[in-house]
């Protein structure tokens, strides 16, 4: 590893990395059952529209969830189109900004209005504090979103949604196999929704699922996800084309099998992240609750520039130039991309928010990881800042005082 400044990429040395190494690499489980299950799939001649595939992972899903309903989609942004619809979202709803931007895309492609709500920065989810004063004659619910997997204040939520009459759903693209309070998420509010893209640590290539204890909610999911077809020749409610393939389905049951392991290299991967950026002054690493069950999917650092002597973004820099390509999630918030920019952005109407997306970045892991790259790039963080203000001098970049 480096040991000297002089030796950064971005400052013309050669990188840490020969090959980039990815946030979002997939995890794949056991190959030759993937292949077995294909054979079997080609075997019964039915590739998808609730095959057997499909019905077993949703079965097994339900059943780790610890939930009535569990329908497979094409992927999240389905999911939470079609939880929205089932769940008589309409008019208003209010949810955060720090998060991917398919959660507002889903709610407007609906025709329903994103209304965005600053976030705790503590726990970088909604801020329940913040809701009440954004509820207007148009509100229908409020989105919450488990951001890294970390559970929303679901309770402090939950008595805004009951009080003011809103139906409270959850994007929990980040939350499979996290617990809130000792329970799986998948259970919270009226429905929740999870992402399986090949990025997140337990993928069905593309996919997703909703999950919720209401019939009628399931019901209504079920016919939407389906052209709103309730037998042959039947349409009995608006719909769309929602369904899982077997072939994503097969990969989601191989990968369930592998689900532990995963989860224990991500754990693991964060427990040397912590040993190798745990002190560093102006970072701090977003952490995961005790007591509760965590998939440690996502590794983020905070950086306080006053404190580090450098931005996110000058980390950044670095680490993209040593080939490590850290992402800039969730930059610059929903609220600051296009079409919702030019109502919010800019306006100091979420302070937390602004000041989030331009400090979190999310680091590689997963079982393409291991303890060397993690012990590499914890290095190379910790000579950036360590030697901050030489880098900063050498690149041309503004001092930190404020
Ligand atoms: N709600 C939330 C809170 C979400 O985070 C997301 C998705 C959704 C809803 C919507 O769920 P989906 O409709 O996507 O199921 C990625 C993912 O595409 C997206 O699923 C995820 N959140 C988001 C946080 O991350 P991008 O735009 O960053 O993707 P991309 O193509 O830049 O890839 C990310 C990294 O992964 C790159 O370093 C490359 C690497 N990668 C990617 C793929 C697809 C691989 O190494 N192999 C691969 O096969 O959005």
């Amino acid at each position: 590893m480096k040991t000297s400044i002089d030796q950064l990429a971005v400052l013309g040395g050669a990188p840490a990395f020969a090959e980039p190494l990815h946030v979002g690499r997939p995890n794949v489980g056991d190959r030759a059952a993937f292949a077995a299950r294909l054979d079997e799939m080609f075997d019964r001649h039915w590739l998808t529209n609730d095959g057997v595939c499909v019905r077993e992972l949703e079965s097994r899903i339900a059943n780790f969830l610890g939930v009535r309903h569990c329908m497979l989609v094409c992927n999240g942004t389905v999911a939470l189109q079609v939880m929205a619809a089932a769940c008589g979202m309409t008019g208003e709803v209010i949810m955060p900004s720090f998060t991917f931007i398919a959660t507002a895309h889903a709610l407007a492609w609906q025709g329903v209005k994103p209304v965005f709500c600053d976030v705790d920065p503590a726990t970088h989810n909604i801020d329940p504090a913040k809701v009440e004063s954004l509820i207007t004659d148009a509100t229908t619910g409020i989105l919450g979103v488990h951001v890294w997997g970390r559970a929303c204040d679901v309770d402090a939520l939950d008595a805004i949604a009951r009080r003011r009459g809103l139906v409270l759903a959850f994007d929990a693209a980040h939350a499979f196999a996290c617990s809130h309070q000792g329970r799986m998420i998948g259970g919270f509010g009226s429905a929740e929704t999870f992402s399986f893209h090949a990025t997140k640590f337990f993928n069905s290539f593309e996919g997703g699922a909703i999950t919720t204890n209401d019939d009628a909610v399931a019901e209504r999911c079920r016919l939407m996800r389906n052209f709103g077809f309730s037998g042959l020749d039947h349409v009995v409610s608006l719909g769309l084309n929602g369904k899982m393939s077997e072939a994503s389905a097969a990969m989601g049951l191989t990968n369930l099998d592998s689900l532990s392991s995963f989860i224990e290299v991500n754990a693991r991967n964060y427990a040397w992240y912590r040993e190798g950026l745990g002190d560093i002054p102006g970072l701090q690493l977003a952490d995961y609750r005790a007591g509760e069950r965590s998939n440690f999917q996502y590794v983020v650092v905070e950086v306080d520039p006053v404190v580090a002597g450098l931005t996110r973004d000058d980390l950044s820099e670095v680490l993209h130039a040593e080939n490590v390509l850290a992402r800039r999630y969730f930059y610059p918030g929903c609220h600051c991309m296009a079409p919702y920019e030019a109502e919010y952005c800019g306006r100091g109407l979420l302070p937390a928010t602004e000041q989030l997306t331009k400090r979190t970045l999310s680091l590689p892991t997963g079982t393409s990881v291991d303890e060397d790259d993690i012990r590499t790039v914890s290095a190379l963080i910790r000579l950036s800042l360590g030697e901050s203000g030489a880098l900063a001098d050498r690149m041309g970049w503004a001092r930190r005082t404020s």
